[in-house]
């Protein structure tokens, strides 16, 4: 990317330009992960780590990239993560990282630094999982020996954190339609500065900034 596109990608990251396509005809943000409305069942995230390692869904609908290709994609080069998310409740949130890296498997380590400070979603719903490994519920690879924190989130996939509660953040859980105060933590839900919220919508993405 050259140094243009750079500054226009900082400045589309922090809300003060529109930086599109024709603007930063070199700029190809890389789809991680999607949720959202679109007739899928609730349980449409509950796969095996077989499934989270290949990938499945569709980009136009809900979508898990896999993590072999994620680990391939970030193996060279700098990656930044964007996560965007929507609340039942209306709210929107957004989280940038500039460093990002998932290791080689069957460990599939995450490896996640530099939070933006424009961010509005709190770092350490991400951060907290800095350095563990991806678990499911048929292969727990989480730090917890005396339980599987993949089967408390709804049989999700994720970078589960090693202390107390297992994650802040379950972007892979069940997709519940409910504004009721939160009460599973099988669904998809996100910690906020008024606390948790169940999530409508999620997009995680990543762009690489440097070769
Ligand atoms: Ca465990």
């Amino acid at each position: 990317m050259n140094s243009l596109c750079l500054l226009l990608v900082t400045f589309w990251i922090i809300g003060t330009i529109d930086c599109s396509k024709p603007m930063c005809p070199d700029i190809e943000w890389v789809l991680i992960q999607q949720r959202g409305q679109f007739q899928n069942s609730e349980q449409f995230f509950e796969k095996d780590f077989k499934e989270y390692e290949a990938g499945f869904g569709s980009k136009e609908k809900e979508f898990w990239i896999g993590l072999k290709k994620l680990s391939e994609l970030t193996s060279t080069g700098k990656w930044l993560l964007k996560v965007n998310i929507l609340t039942w409740t209306g709210e929107t949130y957004q989280a940038d990282f500039n460093s990002f890296k998932v290791l080689e498997g069957p460990r599939y380590e995450l490896q996640i630094a530099e939070y933006d400070r424009f961010s509005t979603l709190p770092e350490y719903n991400l951060l907290r999982s800095n350095g563990q490994a991806f678990s499911t519920y048929d292969n727990d690879q989480d730090t917890d020996k005396t339980r599987s924190c993949s089967k408390e989130t709804g049989d999700a996939g994720w970078w589960y954190g090693r202390y107390g509660s297992c994650t802040y953040i379950n972007l892979n859980g069940h997709n519940r339609n409910t504004t009721d105060d939160i009460t599973d933590l099988k669904a998809m839900y996100v910690y906020t500065p008024d606390g948790y919220k169940y999530a409508q919508e999620t997009v995680m993405q990543m762009l690489q900034i440097r070769k």
